[in-house]
């Protein structure tokens, strides 16, 4: 139920069960945090695009995989399942970019707002089902959420669980490129090829420092800047990027 491709620098990773809006099972958690991981270390890949068949991009965890006679331990889901691969996006040193393509609800929103970059398709909205059934938000939803919006736009968001639009979205800031339907595919991977042909190891590292800098005082971020920019002064993306300016001419990025 998950398809996996590299082509142009791009890998893609298609959640595919679309007769249930791409509901995810944990078999489909475990292959998603393979994948990323897999991504993390294959050099060919430069920038990772996670995206859904059909009308959902993620209705979030298969409720009736939950549902039954024996209880489940929704601890374990959480811990097993969604938080690897959140772990996963947010360590992984290529730019992760979520193509939503339809609806993208509970866990399935937050998987959304893990990954560094959003595009959306027109149709797209988020919502934050959980405390529709009386669960929390999980995925980092409690992380991101007041991040991307502020704690009190944060808060009606989880206690309401009403739609956000793509276009919404768009003026938070939280996606951005809106495509249309028609041409959503070929969009967001044109979207993802640009960043795949970016330096992509200093976009590993300014990710790595934001995310680092996000619980740092200001000091301690100068301090750690100091230290990434010594690393990214050393790299043959830095130097091609230098001769290409002084040259007049586009820059070849070689990712390293
Ligand atoms: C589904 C689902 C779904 C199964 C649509 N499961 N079948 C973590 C750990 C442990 C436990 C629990 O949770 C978590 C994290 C979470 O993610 S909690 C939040 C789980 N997600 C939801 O509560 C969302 C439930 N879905 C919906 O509210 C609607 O389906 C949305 C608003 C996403 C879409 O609505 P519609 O466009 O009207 O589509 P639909 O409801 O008709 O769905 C189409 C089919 O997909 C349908 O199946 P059927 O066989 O009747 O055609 C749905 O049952 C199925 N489906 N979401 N999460």
């Amino acid at each position: 139920d998950v398809l996996f491709e590299i082509s142009q620098g791009v890998a893609t990773i298609t959640l595919n069960r679309p007769e249930k809006l791409n509901a995810l099972t944990m078999d489909m958690l475990h292959q998603l945090a393979l994948l990323i991981a897999k991504c993390a270390e294959h050099d060919d890949v430069r920038a990772v695009l996670l995206t859904g068949v059909g009308r959902g991009f993620s209705a979030g965890q298969d409720l009736a995989a939950v549902q039954g006679n024996q209880p489940v331990n929704f601890e374990q889901v959480v811990r097993e399942g969604y938080n690897p691969v959140v772990q996963g996006i947010a360590a992984c040193p290529k730019p992760v970019i979520a193509a939503v393509n339809g609806v993208a609800a509970g866990a399935g929103a937050n998987l959304a707002l893990a990954c560094d970059l959003l595009v959306a398709a027109e149709s797209a909205v988020f919502i934050q089902a959980f405390t529709a059934i009386g669960l929390v938000p999980d995925s980092g939803g409690t992380w991101f959420l007041p991040r991307i919006f502020g704690l009190h736009k944060a808060k009606e968001l989880a206690f309401l669980g009403e739609r956000l639009t793509a276009a919404e979205a768009k003026q938070w800031g939280m996606v951005a490129r809106i495509f249309t339907h028609e041409n959503f595919a070929a969009e967001s991977f044109q979207f993802a090829h640009q960043i795949a042909t970016l330096p992509t190891a200093a976009l590993a590292m300014t990710k790595a420092a934001m995310h680092q800098a996000l619980s740092l005082p200001l000091a301690e971020a100068l301090d750690a800047e100091a230290k990434w920019q010594g690393k990214a002064g050393l790299t043959t993306d830095h130097a091609e990027g230098v001769a290409a300016f002084l040259e007049k001419r586009k820059p070849h990025f070689q990712g390293k």
